[in-house]
């Protein structure tokens, strides 16, 4: 599938580059229709280009288009296409995937205004210089201007906490139109990754003529501030994302204090897709459509060999016709539900977190991943010791609302000065606090920790003798984090044979978007935070999730300790929980090597267990009355649960 897709926008570039070079206009015709023909192709190329026939018998592929295909379905790449780009500024070929920029003006643009890249297509319209050219009026140039700006933002992915509040504010709203059986948001979304190109929105009715309805009320939502393409069962819009909607304007303090990054980051708008869908084949749009592709192919790979097609319509048995099954009133195999589909091609129901083509194909059972309420105990929390908003006990009766058996309280260490890092000496007295708060409050245990840094040459921040006093030692790095990743995998490790370290917090640094963040060996570092038996944070902030899932699969592969927190800041950043718990799944992580699951006894004795000098003074675990949230099989229920409590 995505072999065609690629293949087909590889021949529509062909086709612009030939009108931008000013090439012969009918051989671009004809690149660009094969390239529509490509696309609309029911049946994967690869299949096809096996066959030079079989790519000739279809309408709009001649004999040169025919070998293109076949050398890209072989190589991954059309000569022409790298010939034509070779004559051609790197700066115009971004300028020609500007939505509505022409490969005609292009070529103006570049050939008589001298144009050759976006940057400079900005100053030549804030000049004015654009006027003098050839097809450039005040209107044309104002349209260019909101395309670039757009095309900008859309080379931007939105970090997952800022697309989720936006997707579930459009799916409760979809959910209300009369009609409607079900809506859902699917693609990276649902999956969970750290980053979001577009939004996909499945939207389910009972009756095929109520989606023309639905799609017009999609698109008349308030966010909408632009409407892509409209169609009965198929929309895209733009939609704005408000700051002041749900979690957006709610991150850490931490993060918030660096000149209004957060806004910058969401960006004014992204791109919202809706489909509207029958019941019939609502669980194989929703596979189809939660992808990956390239899960998605290798799906379609196994219903093959077992003589059968999968598409966004069902499971079909393949009878080597051209035309889909479901134009032919083919009855599918399973189409209603992505269990049966699964089932129906022999395996087990694949959570959407692990749909990325990382051998889940293999898995003979589903694995019990860990799911939000295993979530007993929160490890990494701030108070306005230093850069929290809460006082301890505050914080404490929050943890305890959230039905939490545990709560460290870690604040900065000295060196955070702008963070409001503590010295020895208030240190001490933050003890002596936190201990009283918990010798006063019932049904939650109140650890005494401290968030120490690791610096750059990887001691930490605090004399030995003074973390032995604490309960938790949360070591992080937060500055020198454009270190050489040698000197970075040192400096970490070690933090990690410290004898006090309980945890490595967020440990590359990096924020999504924003700062690449340190890039330790991190074989080395899982490795040694087995034998020194140190638990590696996945940071639940969004803009963090640090760990990043292929890091948390390695530890989860080692049998390393992860410890899932929200580095909490402020109330609200309990919530943040979901997309930790989200990178950990796709990490295929399970609960029982994720110490914030564990009884508070078993989390309070491995504690301990690092502190057997017995200088520790920590109070003994409290008896907190077990209510067993109920267990939830769906991603979606089992991330939700906790933010709706809150
Ligand atoms: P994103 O939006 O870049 O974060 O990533 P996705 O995975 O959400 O990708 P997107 O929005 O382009 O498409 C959503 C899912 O739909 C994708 O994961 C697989 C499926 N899909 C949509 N269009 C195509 C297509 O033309 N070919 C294939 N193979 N899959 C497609
Ligand atoms: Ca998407
Ligand atoms: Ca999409
Ligand atoms: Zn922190």
């Amino acid at each position: 599938m995505s072999l065609n897709e690629d293949a087909a926008a590889a021949l529509a570039k062909i086709a612009r580059l030939q009108d931008l070079l000013g090439m012969d206009h009918f051989r671009a015709i004809s690149n660009d229709r094969a390239a529509r023909a490509v696309e609309g192709l029911s049946q994967d190329l690869s299949a096809l280009a096996e066959s030079r026939e079989s790519l000739l018998a279809i309408d709009g592929i001649g004999p040169k288009i025919a070998d293109k295909l076949i050398e890209f379905y072989r190589t991954g790449r059309m000569q022409e296409l790298d010939d034509l780009q070779a004559q051609v500024p790197a700066g115009v070929l971004q300028m020609l995937d500007v939505p509505g920029l022409g490969p005609k003006t292009a070529a103006v643009l570049w050939k008589q205004g001298g144009i050759e890249s976006i940057p400079q297509l900005k100053a030549a319209i804030d000049s004015g210089a654009l006027l003098d050219l050839p097809r450039m009026g005040e209107k044309s140039i104002q349209k260019l201007k909101e395309s670039i700006a757009i095309a900008e933002e859309g080379q931007k992915r939105l970090p997952l906490g800022v697309a989720m509040a936006v997707a579930e504010d459009f799916v409760e709203s979809m959910r209300r139109v009369k009609g409607v059986v079900d809506a859902t948001y699917a693609g990276s979304l649902r999956r969970g990754k750290e980053t979001i190109g577009d939004i996909d929105v499945l939207v389910c009715v009972k009756k095929p003529d109520d989606a023309p309805h639905v799609a017009e009320h999609f698109r008349s939502l308030p966010r909408v501030n632009q409407v892509l393409t409209a169609g009965a069962t198929k929309s895209s819009v733009r939609a704005a994302i408000r700051a002041d909607n749900g979690r957006v304007g709610n991150g850490s303090t931490e993060l918030r204090s660096k000149g209004g990054e957060i806004e910058e980051v969401s960006g004014p708008s992204v791109q919202v897709d809706l489909r509207v869908l029958p019941i019939e084949h609502w669980g194989a749009a929703l596979m189809y459509f939660t992808g990956s592709k390239e899960h998605n192919i290798r799906l379609r790979e196994r219903a093959l060999k077992q003589g059968r097609t999968l598409n966004d319509y069902g499971l079909f048995p393949e009878d080597g016709e051209d035309t889909p099954p479901q134009t032919r009133g083919i009855k599918p195999i399973a189409s209603r539900t992505e269990e049966e589909i699964y089932s129906a091609m022999g395996l087990p129901y694949i959570p959407p977190e692990l749909r990325e083509d990382r051998s889940e194909l293999e898995l003979t059972k589903t694995p019990r991943l860990i799911e939000i309420d295993d979530i007993k105990a929160e490890l990494h929390a701030h108070t306005t010791a230093s850069d929290g908003s809460m006082e301890i006990e505050e914080l404490a009766t929050e943890a305890k609302r959230r039905g939490f058996h545990t709560i460290a309280v870690t604040d900065h260490s000295k060196s955070s000065a702008i963070a409001g890092g503590l010295p020895v000496d208030r240190l001490l007295e933050h003890i002596n606090a936190v201990r009283r708060v918990n010798d006063r409050i019932k049904g939650i245990t109140v650890l005494a920790g401290s968030e120490v840094d690791i610096l750059a040459d990887g001691s930490l921040d605090y004399p030995d003798d003074v973390l032995a006093q604490l309960d938790v030692v949360v070591a992080s790095p937060h500055t020198a984090l454009s270190q050489e990743p040698s000197v970075a995998t040192e400096r970490l490790l070690r933090a990690i044979r410290h004898p006090h370290v309980h945890i490595l917090g967020h440990p590359t640094g990096r924020l999504i978007n924003r700062r690449a963040g340190l890039s330790p060996d991190m074989a080395k570092l899982i490795a040694a935070a087995v034998e020194h038996d140190v638990a590696l944070e996945i940071n639940a902030h969004w803009m963090r999730l640090d760990l990043r899932d292929v890091h948390v699969r390695a530890a989860v592969d080692a049998g390393c300790k992860l410890a899932i927190d929200c580095d909490v800041h402020a109330p609200g950043d309990f919530d943040n929980l979901r997309f930790g718990i989200m990178t950990a799944r796709r990490g295929w992580l399970t609960p029982d090597l994720c110490i914030n699951t564990w009884s508070a006894t078993k989390l309070h004795d491995w504690l301990q267990s690092k502190r057997s000098g017995g200088t520790s003074n920590a109070p003994p675990s409290k008896k907190v009355p077990t209510k067993q949230p109920a267990k939830r099989s769906t991603t979606e229920a089992a991330t939700k649960s906790r933010t709706k409590r809150s």
